[in-house]
């Protein structure tokens, strides 16, 4: 296993926090956190530098004895002194000096007085008010550390990227309406449209720095102040979303965009390819030594390192920095590319509005063409449609169709697929509709070979065009079903059928990357809705995010075409 310089600065850093639990000499811990910071930011590799027999006492902070012990981790991939203490004091205590408020010598008093070693046991002492009589700590403190541990168990939980738009309107409104106020944008995850956000990070700028925190923290949303100071605040809302605000000033406001939009990964394989043109990006701007070049806009940031402009939904760290550097960047997607909508449920089966409210809904936005996706009989919980039922539904919409010139309406079916890979409903019933959604509603725990066979048998059907939520993920409560994805995609582009991307917020299904992988594969998706209610057509968007996340362009979607071409396309 190489050695990489992640690798020594890990046990630098551990070696610092253990030695500082212990109460070892300031000086010294230093040495070893300098050490760790040098490796990190070192544009070479170390372990290149030891094997061509460097002086690696001429890098900054790395002394003899330093020097040796870098030499240890590289030719043993471990360090005997870090060991060594690790049998004197438990390693997992250096989890606990994460914990805001938590310091060194807490953390000590607690392994050395009560014997606690975990967060879990921190927890359980505080809970049984067994922290309070520790020296040094309190029933106050003992409170906070209760709130504090509770907070951090919320920051582990994420919120819809639909839900957490619900929040970001009303509060960014809410802080334009004072005076001084010039921008004020969401960036973090929720910028980059991931499907989920951890927390939301808002930007502002403006003159009175503190009247805007002040009017922040006055929200009538806000649950609790975690921190309020001159530049920053963090707060979070009575739903248990935290609000990180930063301040920042016009001239550096790309700088801070760019920085708190992310992601890490971005950032730092951004922060390294500007080292080695000897300039140092940070948010405050791009520095080259001590001047300042620019940072007013992240499009001068980006143009100043020779990039296209990158958009936050590719800032993963995966491909987009060197395809910008090669200005190669796809053209993504966006919403008004998108014609119609390819999959949704009226009151004949699941949905809560008509055929008739759902066609004017799609009509006042703009739509060229929808499909009336109803279930099939097997779904009995969606009271889904049998033959029958189904043919006098076709009549329904084909008089509907005629009736509204603007939209056109085609009849389909959403049919389920049985365990078999049997389909729901005759072929001679199918062949009738203009488009066929097929899709698993049940027997989920199949293997991935049996899963796979299943659909791919469905797949042979000559009536199916488009794969509906392919994986059946739910976010947050239902794992996709194992499956051999890549092979289903390659079976769906040799037979002319597609995948559907479902836009349903806790669907989102196919995911990020599973789009990019459906793109190189050269198979084109539908970006569908599964609209219940007329309210959620407009969820079309998440899937937009998602496909731009996923580097489709609009060719790549099929729902992008004209009635005309789209027919020609479904035609297999
Ligand atoms: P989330 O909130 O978990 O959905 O994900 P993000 O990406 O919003 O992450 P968050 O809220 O922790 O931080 C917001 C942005 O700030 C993040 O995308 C990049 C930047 N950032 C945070 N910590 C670091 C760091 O240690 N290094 C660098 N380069 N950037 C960071
Ligand atoms: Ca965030
Ligand atoms: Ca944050
Ligand atoms: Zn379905």
């Amino acid at each position: 296993m190489p050695v990489h310089n992640s690798d020594v600065a890990r046990i630098f850093g551990e070696i610092a926090d253990l030695l500082e639990i212990e109460g070892a000499n300031e000086f010294r811990v230093r040495a070893y956190r300098d050490a760790a910071q040098t490796v990190t930011t070192l544009s070479s590799n170390i372990a290149d530098m030891v094997e061509r027999g460097e002086d690696l006492t001429e890098l900054p902070g790395i002394g003899e004895e330093l020097a040796a012990k870098i030499h240890e981790i590289v030719n043993t991939g471990g360090l005997k002194q870090l060991e060594e203490i690790r049998r004197r004091t438990p390693p997992e205590l250096v989890n606990m000096l994460d914990i805001p408020g938590m310091g060194p010598k807490r953390v000590q008093a607690l392994y050395k007085k009560a014997d606690i070693t975990t967060i879990d046991e921190l927890q359980e002492a505080a809970q049984a008010q067994r922290v309070r009589d520790i020296e040094g700590f309190g029933p106050k403190t003992e409170q906070s550390i209760l709130e504090v541990l509770e907070r951090e168990r919320r920051k582990d939980a994420r919120t819809l990227l639909n839900i957490a738009d619900d929040f970001v309107g009303p509060l960014i409104e809410h802080l334009r309406a004072i005076e001084g106020v010039e921008r004020v944008v969401a960036a973090g995850s929720y910028r980059r449209r991931k499907e989920t956000v951890g927390d939301l990070d808002i930007l502002a700028t403006g003159t009175h720095r503190q009247r805007i925190i002040d009017r922040f923290v006055g929200y009538e949303d806000v649950g609790e102040i975690i921190s309020q100071g001159e530049t920053k605040s963090s707060v979070v809302l009575r739903t248990g979303l935290q609000v990180d605000l930063r301040v920042v000033s016009e001239e550096s406001a790309g700088a801070a965009l760019l920085y708190f939009t992310g992601s890490k990964a971005h950032n730092i394989h951004l922060r390294n390819m500007a080292l080695e043109q000897d300039l140092k990006i940070n948010e405050y701007g791009v520095f080259r030594d001590k001047e300042r070049l620019l940072g007013e806009t992240e499009e001068e940031i980006y143009g100043l390192l020779d990039l296209s402009y990158i958009e936050p939904e590719l800032r993963e760290d995966r491909g987009e920095i060197e395809a910008a550097q090669a200005h190669e960047l796809p053209y993504l997607i966006t919403l008004e590319d998108l014609r119609g909508d390819l999959q949704m449920h009226t009151t004949a089966s699941d949905g809560h509005n008509t055929l008739r409210e759902m066609a004017a809904a799609a009509s006042d936005r703009g739509y060229d063409y929808i499909a009336i996706t109803d279930h099939s009989p097997r779904v009995a919980v969606a009271r889904g449609l049998d033959a029958d039922a189904l043919a006098k539904r076709i009549d329904e919409i084909q008089a509907l169709d005629e009736e509204l010139e603007e939209l056109r309406i085609l009849t389909g079916i959403e049919v389920d697929i049985l365990e078999d890979g049997e389909l729901d409903l005759p072929d001679d019933v199918l062949a009738k509709l203009d488009l066929v959604v097929f899709s698993v509603h049940s027997n989920f725990g199949l293997s991935a070979d049996k899963q796979t066979e299943r659909i791919l048998r469905a797949m042979d059907n000559p009536y199916v065009h488009i794969l509906a939520h392919p994986t059946g993920r739910k976010i947050d409560t239902r794992e996709p079903y194992p499956l051999d994805l890549e092979r289903l995609m390659r079976a769906a582009l040799d037979r002319g059928c597609y995948f559907e991307l479902n836009a349903y917020p806790n669907r989102l299904d196919l995911d990020d990357v599973q789009c990019r992988m459906a793109k190189e594969i050269g198979l084109k998706v539908a970006i569908s809705t599964d609209a219940h209610r007329v309210s959620e057509l407009r969820y079309l968007r998440y899937g937009v995010d998602q496909a731009r996340r996923g580097w489709l362009e609009p060719e790549d979607v099929l729902n992008t075409r004209p009635w005309q071409e789209l027919r020609e396309l479904l035609d297999r």
